[in-house]
């Protein structure tokens, strides 16, 4: 009988069941340590193994396991899989998009060879893989408003470009081996505590961190490019429901998730209603022809159809958490 444990509102103090054992690679980006604080919730504090390459600071290291994991070195991933008894692999390691441009064959290494790796090791011991996916593997050929998940994808970063590998490789592997291949196209994403590194849709974090600090936001994209943002505790979320759901009810396996919609004009205006001084300038650098091949609007009716993915945050609820998170730290 499968069970669905999203129906069990407990955590795992209080309720005992068979809880997987992840281990999170690129564990120290923008969402690693806020998935493993829930997962951990939901699964055990031991059962969730954040991983990076780069040593850990004490806070991170005093809330659960941490390990060295280099996911270009498949024996160290193998040693880690056996020795920690790994049930999910969610595979964070990435260069995002700008970054991407300026290092190409070190966003090909880790992108490409790093997933190699890791599809191989989840066939290898059968561990369910979670890998995101991004609005960045759709490009200027494809319909921006809304943006189906069958659609033409000819992205023009090496980002976008690898995802798509990625979103191809893992399907393959599914349908060829077996694997429980996941992956979810997610929005920009914006977060409070946590910076992302080296995006097209950065700037949705750095306004939040120069109102406060400066009062001057200098913008790197046009006032009017539209491209679609998700709250941070949203794309949690949606990863851990989406892993939780039995195989067999998956009709696809890489789905879009959408939350909304913006430009960074109506980003400054949202922000204003917090920093009334906010000043800003736009000066727009390569990210502009980045942003400009991607969606404005994610269709995400496959996933609200098959899974049930259903967005809690708009802008007005995005810039009140946010704020309510870093006006204390100011104080
Ligand atoms: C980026 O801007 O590269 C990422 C993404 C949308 O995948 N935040």
């Amino acid at each position: 009988v499968m069970v669905d444990i999203r129906h069990f509102h407990m955590d795992a103090q209080t309720f005992k069941m068979d809880y997987p054992k992840v281990l999170i690679t690129g564990g120290l980006g923008q969402i690693g340590t806020g998935l493993a604080k829930i997962m951990r919730k939901r699964y055990g504090k031991d059962n969730v193994i954040l991983s990076d390459i780069v040593k850990a600071p004490k806070r991170i290291l005093d809330d659960g396991p941490f390990l060295y994991a280099d996911i270009l070195d498949l024996k160290n991933l193998q040693n880690i899989v056996v020795t920690n008894k790994i049930d999910w692999v969610v595979h964070f390691s990435a260069l995002l998009s700008a970054i991407g441009e300026k290092n190409v064959p070190l966003a090909l290494k880790i992108n490409v060879d790093g997933l190699h790796n890791i599809l191989e090791l989840c066939k290898q011991y059968h561990l369910k893989l979670f890998v995101p996916s991004t609005i960045g593997a759709f490009g200027p050929d494809t319909p921006r408003n809304p943006t189906p998940d069958l659609t033409i994808q000819r992205p023009r970063t090496i980002y976008g470009v690898s995802k798509v590998h990625a979103e191809l490789m893992g399907e393959y592997y599914h349908a060829a081996s077996g694997l429980d291949f996941r992956s979810l196209r997610f929005p920009g994403i914006i977060s409070a505590d946590t910076q992302p590194g080296g995006g097209t849709t950065d700037y949705a974090v750095k306004i939040f961190h120069d109102a406060l600090q400066t009062g001057v936001f200098n913008c790197y994209l046009r006032q009017d490019t539209r491209l679609p943002m998700m709250y941070l505790a949203d794309c949690l979320r949606s990863i851990v429901e989406f892993m939780e759901i039995p195989s067999e009810q998956l009709p696809m396996r890489t789905y879009n998730v959408g939350a909304m919609s913006f430009t960074p004009e109506e980003l400054v205006e949202e922000v204003r209603k917090y920093v009334p001084h906010l000043t800003t300038t736009y000066s727009p650098d390569g990210r502009q022809a980045i942003a400009d091949s991607w969606p404005e609007v994610l269709d995400d009716s496959n996933a609200r159809a098959d899974w049930k993915w259903e967005p809690h945050y708009d802008l007005a609820a995005t810039c009140k958490t946010v704020f309510e998170k870093l006006l204390p730290s100011m104080m």
